[in-house]
């Protein structure tokens, strides 16, 4: 598969998915291809990182059901509002793995109500094309843009998302491609024309891994690999780490790299 040389900003024009082109849109304005992974395990943790690192990235990525104080009231709302006055997007990681009929309920439902808020999810290929329909269905009723990303790669060392189920889950993406923009991966995947949407965690300069499978990458070897949206979280805010100046180091290098490809 090869390495799109087109820019963010070319790429715009021609994306078939509505929410692909509003987040090139504030890649391209913003100047960044930082996502920041927020696991953190309380609502003033969350929503102080975000304040304070929205400038620095196109896309905060939560897992929002690990917050211990979470309500929607007191968590989506502010989340919501600080989105807007950034200009981020919110990505909820929820890695869907169940029949269309049950991913659309938890899509929409529960005291989570992700379709709500969440401009982008993710889902796992494992079930078959029924999960991509369940979660389209589940947008039905919202009026601003929401994407897909199927998981087809991952970053855990022994991963078994690899060689014909990536293909197959590749396949499975082109199903439906105005809703799942693009993939979790460490590769390029899908033909240049296609343009599908690379988001690659496991990205760290200062670590090789976390000792339960994570596995860290550098920023050069993701973007040069065709990653388009670098996913970081602990290489920004472990512990004795400055997260402002980790969040514009990450952002330099992340541009830097996507400069070198696009050239
Ligand atoms: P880290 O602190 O940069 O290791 O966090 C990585 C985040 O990305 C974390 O929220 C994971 O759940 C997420 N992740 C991942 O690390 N690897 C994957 O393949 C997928 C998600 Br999919």
């Amino acid at each position: 598969s090869s390495i799109t040389p087109k820019s963010y900003e070319d790429r715009i024009a021609t994306h078939p998915s509505p929410l692909a082109r509003r987040l090139l849109k504030i890649m391209t304005d913003k100047k960044t291809n930082l996502c920041v992974s927020l696991d953190v395990d309380t609502k003033d943790e969350l929503l102080r990182l975000a304040d304070t690192l929205g400038p620095y990235v196109c896309v905060f990525k939560t897992h929002v059901d690990t917050i211990e104080d979470y309500t929607y009231e007191s968590v989506i709302v502010p989340l919501v509002e600080l989105s807007k006055r950034h200009n981020f997007l919110i990505f909820e990681d929820r890695k869907f793995a169940d029949i269309g009929s049950t991913v659309k309920s938890q899509y929409t439902s529960g005291i989570f109500k992700i379709v709500q808020w969440a401009h982008i999810t993710n889902a796992h290929a494992l079930p078959g094309p029924g999960i991509i329909d369940g979660l389209y269905s589940g947008t039905k009723d919202v009026n601003e843009e929401r994407g897909l990303l199927l998981l087809a790669e991952m970053s855990s060392a022994g991963s078994l998302a690899t060689g014909d189920y990536t293909d197959k889950t590749v396949d499975l993406a082109r199903r439906n491609r105005a809703f799942t923009f693009g993939f979790i991966a460490q590769n390029r995947l899908g033909a240049e024309d296609e343009d599908f949407i690379i988001m690659t965690p496991g990205v760290g300069l200062d670590d090789k891994g976390d000792g339960l499978g994570q596995q860290y990458r550098t920023v050069d070897d993701a973007v040069s690999g065709g990653s388009d949206i670098i996913i970081v979280g602990r290489g920004i805010f472990a512990k004795g780490r400055d997260p402002v100046a980790e969040s514009k180091r990450y952002r330099e290098a992340g541009w830097k790299a996507y400069t070198a490809r696009v050239k």
